[in-house]
């Protein structure tokens, strides 16, 4: 399947041949996507943000080299800069002083965060309008999957140009646009013409697109490996797609197939939502650590009565499951899973947790922190069902709920905590 698309007045057609297709209305040569179905993931990243704000307050700075952060006396680091500055070589987190030495010529402003979160906050009601999935990533950016959105804004890339066009006209401001099968692809994508940018990247595009970025682009690498990758010859993304299993796996470890599929432009990720994203917890250190499943086991339950108990209060019920144990020498190990339906007992909450605690190698383990939380919201849809031993657990719960609201927490135990 092609999707076909008039650069100048936005006319469209699907076909399933591949043609050199003449617009109807401007008889100029379409842009031609294949696979257009699979365009649907979206990365939206605003331009030089900080900057741009300060530059839209005050017209005069525009094409002079700002630079956000502060006094460059001053001991602090570069918020950010525009892209009249970004040629001097100033960059995001860089000492003031030596944004200063590299561009004296600049305008140094003191940030004003107030500011930039209300601009912000349009961006995300412009994006939220065009979507109810997306996924803030940061103040500017944002990815968004419009699947299913076509027949009220048209294939995504023309969603793109218009969400662009409504972010100009609703803020003064440009923002670059990368649209992708994946997340990866797309957050790359955006990254690759700023600023005002709009980069496709269909599957047959990928390898290509990928194979000529730096290694630097690859997500998930740390600031200290990079050197040691490079010194060993991974410069490119393509260097990665072409290394034999054997290098691989010395150099990347157990992540080595994970790194491989993405440098093949492969990344199952989906666009998680805000209610998705965010979680509520509770965790408690110990004096002294603990050693045997059963004292874990206990506290794990203390842990899970109070967290339902609050999460019942305030009806939030999430579907995935976290737990975190801290070790004595502050190894963090964690452990999660996402259920079909939403938790609604302490009972079903702790016996998730326990199924995550026996995933964990618990030889020689010595605990100082344990922490359970739940995610995956779904306000105000506790999940009704019509198994009578459900509906019984969920009047336990009620009831066990309504005794330690009137009577204090220890009115009422469940026998489970006598178990441990
Ligand atoms: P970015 O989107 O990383 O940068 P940017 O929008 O300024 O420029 P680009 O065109 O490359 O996207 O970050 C968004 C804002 O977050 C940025 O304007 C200022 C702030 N920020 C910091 O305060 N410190 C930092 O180190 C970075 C990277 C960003
Ligand atoms: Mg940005």
């Amino acid at each position: 399947m092609y999707l076909y698309i008039c650069a100048l007045c936005d006319w469209s057609i699907v076909s399933d041949q591949n043609m050199a297709m003449l617009c109807v209305n401007c008889g100029k040569l379409c842009a031609s996507y294949d696979h257009p179905e699979s365009l649907h993931i979206l990365h939206a990243d605003m331009d030089a943000f900080f900057a741009a704000v300060e530059i839209l307050d005050n017209p005069k700075l525009k094409g002079k080299p700002v630079i956000v952060g502060g006094d460059p006396k001053s001991r602090g680091v570069v918020n950010t800069c525009s892209y009249e500055a970004r040629k001097f070589g100033v960059r995001s987190a860089m000492p003031l002083y030596k944004a200063y030495q590299l561009c004296p010529q600049a305008v140094f402003l003191e940030p004003n965060f107030k500011r930039y979160q209300d601009v912000s906050q349009k961006i995300f009601q412009i994006f939220e309008s065009f979507t109810p999935l997306y996924e803030p990533l940061s103040i500017d950016e944002a990815f968004l999957d419009l699947k299913g959105t076509e027949h009220l804004f048209g294939h995504p890339i023309l969603a793109a140009s218009k969400i662009k066009n409504h972010i100009k006209i609703e803020t003064g401001l440009t923002v670059s646009v990368g649209i992708a099968p994946n997340k990866f692809l797309s957050k790359l994508a955006s990254g690759a013409r700023k600023p005002d940018g709009l980069v496709i990247v269909t599957i047959d595009q990928a390898q290509n697109f990928l194979d000529e970025l730096d290694i630097e682009q690859m997500w998930g690498i740390g600031q200290k490996t990079l050197p040691h990758l490079k010194a060993n010859g991974f410069l490119k993304i393509k260097d990665i797609r072409l290394a034999d299993e054997g290098r691989l796996r010395k150099f990347f470890g157990n992540s080595a197939e994970h790194f491989r599929s993405l440098s093949l432009g492969l990344d199952a990720r989906t666009v998680i939502t805000d209610s998705e994203s965010k979680s509520c917890g509770k965790e408690l250190t110990f004096d002294q650590d603990l050693h045997d499943k059963k004292a874990m086991l206990k506290e794990l339950w203390i842990l899970c009565e109070k967290l339902m108990r609050e999460l019942n209060h305030s009806k939030m019920w999430g579907r995935s499951v976290h737990l975190k144990v801290k070790t004595s020498n502050f190894q963090l190990i964690t452990r999660s899973v996402t259920l079909q339906d939403t938790i609604t007992t302490d009972v079903d909450l702790f016996h998730n947790v326990k199924s995550l605690l026996n995933k964990i190698d618990r030889a020689s383990l010595k605990v100082r922190l344990l922490g359970v939380s739940v995610s995956r919201f779904e306000p105000d849809k506790m999940q009704i069902s019509l198994m009578p031993e459900e509906i019984q657990k969920g009047k336990i719960q009620q009831v066990v709920d309504q005794v330690k609201d009137k009577y204090g927490e220890q009115s009422i135990a469940r026998g489970i905590s006598k178990k441990y």
